[in-house]
């Protein structure tokens, strides 16, 4: 099987196995499922599972208990989505080809959904404790998603975005651009590769190095997600294009120009992939996705 063959294939795995997790609709309280619903089977890559799900495999995990982990993190994703689109935010209509959650149950709701999702995340990771297996590796892998998610992580990344936004910052230097975009969008990559590993027993040394795998990897994966902003288009990206200039944003294509952006990330790509081949196990797959982020077109 070819790797987009594969891929196709593993991301269903990953869509099927976050399904299971989703609530029903009914009772009073059914617009809100409906909600977090929409969201949750609007497509997408289904990345972040993928990455956790093959860490774990890569480290030896072989039982359902990485599941309830793999649904928990793609809900955390969504969650963030759904409030990055909203008015207070990026005000954006579309995302992945469809309209945003806002846009179709309106703002409290959108509002009302992605808090949901956020907390629905933790108790669907939580299930996993019910699994037959060592409670030790499940509380790891809680904190490690907690941690990520948090002040120290995505939302303290995206705080930071929303400040500079808030107090019409619209130079920052690269460092700060380096914080924002490490706790943002790599924090969530870092946590799957972690939580993975995690699960399945690996040692600290393996799990530290999947944690920095995973930096280099978010890392690249945003200022890809730069490049396409400024190079793609809406039919293939599904959302707007240029909105890192509507919204005055400074980027590593506005600090370096879209050469020297996709240089950094062929660079960081190189290193996470020379980083994975230290470690042991069956990586071909992971190897494949990290590179071909790194070329991807949406
Ligand atoms: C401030 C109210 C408020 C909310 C913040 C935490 C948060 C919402 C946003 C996090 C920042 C964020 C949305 C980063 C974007 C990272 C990124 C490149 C997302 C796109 O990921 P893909 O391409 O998306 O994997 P798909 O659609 O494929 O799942």
């Amino acid at each position: 099987m070819n790797f987009k063959e594969e891929l196709k294939q593993k991301t269903e795995m990953a869509e099927s196995v976050v399904m299971k997790f989703l609530p029903k609709e009914e009772g009073f309280a059914r617009g809100l499922a409906e909600a977090v619903n929409y969201s949750m089977k609007s497509g997408g890559k289904r990345l972040r599972p993928l990455f956790m799900y093959e860490s774990y495999r890569m480290c030896g995990g072989c039982h359902e208990v990485i599941e309830p982990f793999m649904a928990a993190i793609e809900m955390i994703h969504t969650h963030s989505l759904i409030h990055d689109d909203l008015p207070a935010i990026d005000g954006d209509l579309y995302r992945r080809g469809k309209k945003t959650t806002h846009a179709v149950f309106g703002e409290a709701m959108g509002v009302l959904s992605g808090d949901a999702l956020l907390n629905l995340a933790y108790e669907t990771a939580i299930r996993a404790l019910f699994y037959p297996g060592d409670i030790q590796k499940i509380a790891g892998a809680l904190k490690i998603l907690a941690d990520k998610t948090g002040i120290l992580g995505m939302l303290g990344g995206q705080s930071v975005d929303v400040t500079n936004e808030k107090d019409e910052v619209w130079q920052i230097k690269k460092d700060m651009l380096d914080y924002i975009y490490l706790n943002k969008t790599a924090a969530l990559i870092e946590a799957a590769l972690m939580a993975g590993a995690v699960l399945a027993g690996a040692s600290e040394r393996e799990v530290s190095c999947m944690e920095e795998i995973g930096r280099k990897t978010g890392l690249a994966f945003q200022i890809q997600d730069d490049i396409l902003d400024v190079t793609s288009t809406v039919e293939v990206l599904g959302k707007p294009v240029l909105s890192d200039e509507k919204n005055h944003k400074t980027t590593y294509v506005t600090l370096l120009g879209v050469e020297s952006a996709r240089r950094e990330v062929e660079r960081l790509t190189f290193e996470a992939i020379n980083l994975l081949d230290t470690l042991p196990g069956e990586k071909d797959f992971l190897r494949e996705l990290i590179s071909y982020l790194a070329f991807r077109e949406m």
